[in-house]
């Protein structure tokens, strides 16, 4: 399977700017709200540092690519329409919206740090971005609290079966992919009644939030950061304590844009996610003054943070970790380290014997871990970047 990054976040905050950028796609841009209306899905990559040449290997992905020793593992990336306050009753793109974000697994909430669009995504001064990171956070959790909501109704209708609450609430919520198992951890880690009867307001809206949390963590990408505004805004809101529980990006799409566009006609050298490049042809002078703009901004920032965004949603907020099919005797039938998978945190050596092929997880035998050349069993969990050859009856 494929894991689904959305972008999401109000009007006009660059989100399909920054979804082109890593995509190369040519999704229309404007400074007029909702300029998406469908969403947009498209290849995107994150990197990790291929094991190949640690075996001395050279490798050949059979998806994405690998450039310097970097490899770029496909991810799908949705560009989602633009959300306004009020969205769960229907404002805006109201319910389409919400339809797209429940087939993603983690979401990158991109903000116009320059403060010079409004909540609504129309042009303005000093706006405070805090507001969209709240109204954003609110937003989601009010449509959650509306399904939970229903979820209790059921319950109650459905007394005299005598059903078990998690079950019924797992059902409500199962547009946002939550199990009966994790509901009831949930309402355990909440330290509440695991009867959903009791409840209050109060405590409705804190599981609400808990779901939305667990089904949709999100990192904040600040977008336009390549301007003054931006900055100063960074300077003050990366460091509220108020917002210790997100995980904040810098990052100007349009700096992540110019240079894919530059290496794509051949002008510059650059490997994306890096903090440097070359130029590698004459250019007109206004063309090279931009471009060293944008190298003074990558070179503070480290990179210009569509690649850095795009990761630390997979690895550092979704926990995914990347495993190598490996060979301990260094026998490839097709080829060494064509793939590269991306699996959840704390897959063990059975399950992603039974990513590989499920005929392949059904004899799963065991593995070994192809750096140190033990075996490992089935319950093993693997580290990220793991090489493993996998042994089993049905090979
Ligand atoms: N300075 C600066 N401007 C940007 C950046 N990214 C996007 N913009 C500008 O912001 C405006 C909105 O960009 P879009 O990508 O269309 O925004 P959107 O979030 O997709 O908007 P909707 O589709 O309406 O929801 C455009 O004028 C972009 O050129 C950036 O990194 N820096
Ligand atoms: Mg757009």
């Amino acid at each position: 399977m494929s894991y689904r990054i959305g972008l999401v976040g109000k009007p006009s905050v660059g989100k399909s700017t920054l979804f082109n950028a890593a995509t190369m796609n040519d999704v229309p841009e404007g400074a007029y709200p909702f300029t998406t209306i469908d969403p947009s899905i498209g290849e995107a990559y994150v990197r990790t540092p291929c094991a190949a040449p640690e075996f001395d290997e050279s490798c050949q992905p059979s998806v994405g690519m690998c450039q310097n020793g970097t490899r770029f593992v496909p991810v799908k990336l949705v560009d989602i329409a633009g959300l306004v306050p009020g969205a769960h009753e229907g404002r805006g793109l109201g319910n389409q919206f919400l339809t797209d974000l429940n087939e993603t697994d983690v979401l990158v909430h991109v903000v116009d740090f320059s403060g010079k669009t409004d909540i609504e995504g129309e042009q303005t001064e000093g706006h405070d971005p805090r507001a969209d990171i709240d109204f954003l956070e609110e937003e989601l959790d009010a449509w959650y609290l509306d399904i939970l909501e229903k979820g209790v109704q059921r319950f109650e209708s459905k007394q005299l079966s005598d059903p078990d609450p998690e079950d019924i609430l797992a059902e409500q919520l199962s547009a946002f992919g939550i199990s009966p198992a994790e509901i009831k951890q949930v309402i355990l880690a909440a330290d509440l009644d695991v009867a959903p009867l009791s409840w209050d307001d109060d405590e409705n809206e804190r599981l609400a939030r808990d779901v939305r949390k667990r089904t949709k963590p999100m990192v904040i990408a600040a977008n336009k950061m390549d301007t003054a505004a931006a900055q100063d805004n960074w300077e003050e809101i990366a460091t509220d304590p108020a917002y210790e529980h997100l995980t904040f990006v810098p990052v100007s799409a349009h700096a992540e844009k110019a240079l894919k566009n530059g290496a794509e006609q051949d002008v510059i050298e650059y490997t994306p996610g890096e903090s440097s490049f070359e130029i590698t042809a004459d250019l007109p002078a206004e063309k090279e003054a931009g471009l060293e703009q944008i190298r003074e901004f990558v070179g503070e920032f480290d990179g210009t943070g569509v690649q850095q965004a795009l990761e630390a949603a997979v690895f550092d907020v979704l926990g995914l970790k990347a495993v190598f099919p490996g060979s301990a005797s260094g026998t490839w039938s097709k080829g060494p380290f064509r793939d590269c998978f991306l699996l959840p945190e704390g897959a063990t050596a059975e399950e992603f014997a039974y990513q590989l092929h499920s005929d392949i997880g059904e004899g799963f035998l065991h593995g070994i871990d192809c750096r140190s050349d033990r075996q490992v069993g089935a319950d093993t969990v693997l580290d990220d970047r793991a090489v493993v050859e996998v042994i089993s009856t049905n090979q």
